[in-house]
């Protein structure tokens, strides 16, 4: 294991052991991965995402007031659904070590797993501290139990501190149902990360968004999240990246796009979702 710098939550340097990070992950809830992503990876995915809203207000606009963008409040711009519009982000996506930790530690309930979400947030300064809170309140009507049945993935685009808001975990508060009474903000710390450096938690652990203190320093995340392949995913992504967008990314991000099934789960007239592909 890594030193404890950040907060006590489990830090691992490159290259990054599969059963250290998964032991660290399913006991405590959370791990950092230092320098998960090159700066030049985040600076590529900042600079994409300026682009692509310079180029289409309308679609910040819509962020702004959609259920996720009302969710989150004026103080935080989003922009949903990546894959298909943000050119690097299917690469963003499958970062190795990432995915396949979560194919690892979801696949004691499922053989197949899914891209939960993919997004952008902007929290600017003013932005409140969120509600302690667990990302499985999705599927609030599904106990919760000893194997995670989703990830959560915070990547750092800049420098999370203490001031601008870093995301707050509560370690060991994994496990309980998804609307489970939140711990006492006193057994929360803070993940203070620099630019690439990413924090994985189980989506049942209860976390929460900071509050941004600074005068000017917004806080830039790329989030993601992995699921089991039997629970509906956040994003639609049927309808963000159509068979004919599909068609051109790389074989492992259609499955998690959902052009896969799991057993008899999502099939596309009676079959293997990837037949669509070909009929694109
Ligand atoms: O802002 C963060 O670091 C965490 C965000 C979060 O948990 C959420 O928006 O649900």
């Amino acid at each position: 294991m890594g030193n404890d710098e950040a907060g006590g939550i489990p830090r691992l340097d490159r290259p990054y052991g599969p059963d250290q990070l998964d032991t660290a992950l399913l006991t405590r809830g959370a791990v950092i991965l230092s320098e998960a992503y090159s700066s030049e990876q985040c600076e590529t995915f900042l600079a994409q995402v300026a682009a692509y809203v310079q180029e289409h207000p309308e679609e910040a606009e819509y962020a702004a007031g959609s259920v996720l963008g009302y969710f989150q409040g004026e103080t935080t711009s989003t922009l949903h659904s990546l894959v298909g519009t943000i050119p690097c982000a299917p690469s963003m996506v499958l970062q190795k070590d990432i995915v396949d930790c979560a194919r690892r530690v979801l696949n004691p309930l499922s053989d197949t797993i899914l891209l939960t979400i993919a997004e952008y947030m902007a929290r600017q300064p003013a932005a409140e501290r969120q509600q302690l809170h667990r990302d499985t309140f999705s599927w609030r009507h599904f106990p919760g139990g000893e194997h995670p049945v989703a990830l959560t993935v915070m990547a750092a685009m800049t420098d999370f501190t203490a001031e601008n808001g870093a995301t707050w975990v509560v370690l060991d508060s994994h496990g309980g149902a998804p609307d489970a009474q939140a711990p006492d903000w006193s057994e929360a710390v803070q993940a203070e990360m620099k630019q690439g450096d990413a924090l994985l938690f189980r989506a049942d652990l209860f976390h929460a968004g900071g509050a941004n203190t600074t005068e000017s320093d917004v806080r830039r995340i790329f989030s993601m999240g992995f699921q089991v392949a039997w629970l509906r995913t956040v994003e639609n992504h049927a309808l963000s990246v159509p068979p004919a967008k599909a068609m051109g990314l790389p074989c492992e991000l259609q499955e998690l796009l959902g052009y896969s099934h799991e057993l008899v789960l999502g099939l596309y007239k009676g079959g293997d979702p990837k037949n669509s592909l070909k009929l694109a």
